[in-house]
């Protein structure tokens, strides 16, 4: 059996259609087990290490703004290495435009780095992830409880059309605006968190 981390980023932690969409399939633990779930806020200095492969890339300053913005849902996972690619399947390619059609990521993701889930690749990294990540969290309690359904909206689709026009730098303002009111439509954050939500959204356009 091999340990793999999960994490629910932002973008599908607080946008509460996502998250529960995410939710319905990763408690299916069809072909893996959920060993643990919580809500962990990560320091900058862990997210460096856990993307330390991408430290000098352009989007790598908001990549950890992205990841510590916010507290996140972190798990542990067990699987067989081909249940652990089969969930790698379910995900979908990193890449939006090459995201696999019914993946998570093509139905969930919004724009580039804003792709809802880490789940690690490989069972060594899934060793090596669990190992550092267990320095802060015990990653062996269901601590966490999500829903998997949610009476909020799902916008992805919305969201994504207009996310492609703030990248583009076409229509700037009004799909910025319109953008900052579906996710606020979507997530039950206010106030502060609502703003850092908001922020790191933005943040992944530009
Ligand atoms: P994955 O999350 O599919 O394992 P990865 O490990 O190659 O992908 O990259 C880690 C994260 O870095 C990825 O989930 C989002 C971010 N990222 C990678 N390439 C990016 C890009 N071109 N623009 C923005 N974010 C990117
Ligand atoms: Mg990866």
């Amino acid at each position: 059996m091999a340990d793999a981390l999960v994490i629910f980023k932002p973008d599908s932690a607080y946008r509460l259609a996502a998250r529960a969409g995410i939710w319905g399939w990763l408690s299916s633990e069809r072909e893996w087990r959920i060993e643990s779930l919580e809500w962990f806020q990560p320091s900058k200095q862990l997210i460096e290490d856990h993307y330390d492969f991408l430290q000098g890339r352009p989007f790598f300053p908001w990549l950890v703004d992205f990841m510590t913005a916010l507290p996140v849902v972190v798990g542990r996972i067990t699987a067989d290495p081909q249940g652990l690619g089969l969930m790698r399947y379910d995900l979908g390619e990193t890449q939006i435009a090459k995201s696999r059609p019914g993946s998570l990521r093509e139905r969930y993701r919004i724009y580039g780095g804003l792709n809802c889930l880490h789940l690690s690749d490989a069972p060594e990294a899934g060793a090596a992830e669990v190992k550092r990540w267990s320095e802060f969290l015990q990653l062996d309690q269901l601590k966490a409880r999500l829903d998997d359904s949610s009476e909020k909206p799902d916008h992805t689709y919305h969201l994504r059309s207009l996310a492609t026009q703030v990248a583009s730098g076409i229509h700037v303002d009004s799909a910025s605006k319109m953008m900052r009111e579906l996710i606020a439509e979507e997530t039950d954050l206010e106030g502060e968190k609502l703003e850092a939500l908001w922020r790191i959204t933005l943040g992944a356009l530009s």
